[in-house]
């Protein structure tokens, strides 16, 4: 499985560093995002460190949205939303921070829970 010294979620997976994981099997994890941008907030990601969309392999595509629902399913149990937003940031144009490819999972509380639905280098 590919692996990145200097990789925040490798690290992670390598239970390195902590985090609040909600789920884990032999190629997914899921995790609370350290910066919540509503309650529940949270990333899945593949085990193996692959940097994002464009070097993203089929079969791991395949594999973290056979687990994604479930993790939706989970996040719609214990915090109730209202909806869901699943997003992916690819590139620093695109605002992507950590280079370790992730699916933001964003519970919606209604208009006033405060996501902007997009997220600004500024
Ligand atoms: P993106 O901009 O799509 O690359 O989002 C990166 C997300 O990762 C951001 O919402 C914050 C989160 N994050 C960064 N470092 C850590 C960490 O050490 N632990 C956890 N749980 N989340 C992190």
């Amino acid at each position: 499985m590919s692996h990145q010294e200097d990789c925040i979620f490798c690290k992670i997976v390598n239970k390195e560093i902590p985090a609040a994981i909600i789920y884990e099997d032999e190629e997914t994890m899921a995790f609370v995002d350290i910066a919540q941008v509503t309650k529940g907030h949270t990333l899945l990601i593949p085990k193996s460190h692959e940097e994002n969309i464009f070097e993203l392999k089929a079969s791991t595509a395949a594999t973290l949205f056979q687990v994604a629902p479930k993790v939706a399913n989970a996040l719609k149990a214990a915090f109730s939303p209202l909806g869901m937003n699943l997003v992916n940031n690819n590139g620093k144009a695109a605002s992507q921070e950590v280079f370790h490819y992730h699916l933001h999972l964003i519970p919606r509380y209604g208009e006033e829970d405060g996501f902007k639905y997009h997220w600004t280098n500024n």
